[in-house]
């Protein structure tokens, strides 16, 4: 038997040093605080430019279990766009924190591969969600907030609702100013949390954090939707964060002052929202689960994924 003084210090110190090295590479930090890389590609789709809205001419690549992801999935099927616009859905490997494309597209079987066609040299992020044009063989935008956008503006003539305008003119001020706070203290928030480095960059994160939850509960309380009685593209971006909240957040990432059930105004937000015709077939509990217990290795080395799952059912 190994002396338990020698076995406790020798542990920390490795496990130390190893958290220290894997989180400065994979979360990258400035005074503690995670610093959220920006996308790399951000063209449009229009008539006039080089990818012009076609059907069958674009795919894209989600993980079920990534938050960012999930907006380009829910904004697809409320659209009415799956007849238009492809989906390869694409796991993460447990070996080396990568996307999988299982089935393979493009002859490639990782999203780096993929990444790689558009750029050879390329060394940043292989991130999801993607649109990616298979007319030119390359990757139109990977920066979900945008992707959203092209998807609610310029696939109407294709798409079977077309009359649903989740961006409209009149609410787009107040779009903007939720989707300013909400990914800050919300959608980057809970990875803020989660990720931070020191303890005053998690405090600061996490009251912020359920600051702007108690404020959206007492918008909520006289509004369906934050914008009101419409369902925007704000509240996508909302929800695809909440809806992982109880079952990965408030564990993994330490956001535990309350939780998302704790709220009933935001509860019963997030129930409406699932329910909706098609955002049900999004949401897949286990698969977040297993991905962020499972594959973010620095914050569950043990690997145990929870037994818990909300229940949103009407
Ligand atoms: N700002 C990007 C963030 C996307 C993002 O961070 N996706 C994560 C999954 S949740 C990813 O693919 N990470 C892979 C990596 O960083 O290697 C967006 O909103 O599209």
């Amino acid at each position: 038997m190994l002396n338990q003084k020698w076995l406790i210090q020798i542990a920390q110190t490795t496990w130390k040093t190893m958290w220290q090295l894997m989180m400065s590479n994979l979360a990258p930090s400035e005074n503690g605080n995670y610093q959220r890389p920006s996308s790399t590609y951000s063209n449009t789709v229009n008539e006039n430019g080089d990818y012009i809205p076609e059907k069958n001419r674009y795919t894209i690549y989600a993980g079920l279990s990534c938050p960012w992801a999930h907006r380009t999935l829910i904004v697809r099927k409320l659209k009415g766009l799956e007849e238009v616009i492809d989906l390869v859905i694409v796991t993460p490997s447990p070996a080396d924190g990568g996307w999988i494309i299982p089935q393979g597209s493009e002859n490639c079987y990782t999203l780096r591969q993929l990444y790689s066609k558009v750029n050879s040299f390329y060394q940043g992020r292989c991130t999801v969600p993607v649109l990616w044009d298979k007319k030119t063989k390359t990757i139109v935008n990977n920066e979900s907030s945008e992707i959203i956008v092209l998807l609610n503006n310029c696939f109407n003539q294709f798409a079977s609702y077309p009359e649903l305008n989740l961006y409209p003119d009149e609410l787009g001020k107040i779009i903007n100013n939720w989707n300013k706070k909400i990914y800050h203290h919300v959608n980057n928030g809970v990875y803020r949390c989660g990720f931070a480095q020191t303890q005053q960059a998690y405090e600061d994160a996490c009251y912020g954090l359920f600051n702007l939850l108690d404020e959206i509960e007492i918008v909520l309380e006289n509004n369906r939707y934050l914008c009101g009685d419409r369902l925007t593209l704000a509240d996508v971006r909302l929800f695809t964060t909440l809806i992982r909240f109880d079952l990965v957040y408030f564990g993994l990432f330490k956001c535990n002052i309350k939780r998302i059930t704790d709220y009933p105004n935001l509860s019963r937000y997030c129930k409406e929202i699932y329910n909706l015709e098609g955002v049900k077939e999004t949401c897949n509990f286990q698969i977040i689960k297993q991905d962020y217990y499972g594959n973010l290795f620095p914050l569950n080395p043990g690997g145990i994924i929870p037994l818990g799952v909300p229940n949103y059912q009407d």
